[in-house]
């Protein structure tokens, strides 16, 4: 069996766990913190990040690579439309959550989720107001424009919906939520995805998240 490397703090282990699920592929998670930068975790994956995909004792890193290689292992259901254009639009989504989307929601996560968590100290909450209201209204406003419950490319859940799902719950992690009444489409769209049950296991995982 397949094994997922990293912390489900992390947005990319939780986009690679989502992808499992959506595609009932069984896998099993091993903790792996990023830091500190072991000869160990450095075999697995030279950039010495998480995840890292473990199958028959060869290593994969990179959630988006390992996230298309599972998909190629498993294509069914298709998580990567079959439409070129789409195709590319899944893969911009994709790409503008794993560094705008990232940029806007990981501060919350750190100070509020991390810091208490894994270094057992205090967050610093001015970060998190002042991302809150520099980074992330611009971010909601990309987004709203995009929104569609059912799926954000094409109306059809794809990567596009398990990454940006993934900084979504990042941000509910974090104790916020999307404004309603200034975004109503991506509250209603982050509503449907963090209540599909492959983001509800993956969010209890988190919860039940042993950190060593
Ligand atoms: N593009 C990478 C990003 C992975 C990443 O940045 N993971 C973070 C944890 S959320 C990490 O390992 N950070 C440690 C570091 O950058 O040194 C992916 O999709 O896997």
């Amino acid at each position: 069996m397949i094994v997922i490397r990293g912390t489900l703090v992390s947005p990319f282990t939780r986009k690679v766990h989502v992808l499992c699920r959506e595609k009932g592929i069984p896998f099993q998670s091993a903790f792996l913190a990023p830091m500190p930068k072991t000869p160990e975790l450095l075999a697995m994956h030279p950039l010495g990040k998480i995840p890292v995909l473990e199958e028959a004792g060869r290593f994969l890193p990179d959630s988006s690579v390992i996230c298309a290689y599972l998909e190629r292992l498993h294509p069914n259901p298709a998580l990567y439309p079959a439409d070129a254009k789409e195709f590319a639009q899944a893969l911009f989504l994709e790409e503008y959550s794993d560094t705008r989307a990232l940029e806007a929601f990981a501060p919350a996560l750190v100070e509020r989720v991390i810091m208490p968590r894994d270094f057992d100290r205090p967050g610093d909450e001015g970060r998190v107001v002042r991302t809150g209201a520099e980074i992330v209204p611009p971010v909601f406003d990309w987004l709203e424009a995009h929104a569609n419950e059912r799926g954000l490319v094409g109306g059809r859940f794809s990567i596009a919906d398990c990454a940006i799902g993934a900084q979504l719950q990042s941000w509910a992690f974090a104790g916020e939520s999307v404004d309603g009444r200034r975004w109503p489409r991506l509250r209603g769209y982050s509503d449907a995805m963090l209540s599909r049950p492959s983001f509800v296991e993956t969010a209890a995982a988190f919860a039940a998240e042993e950190v060593p």
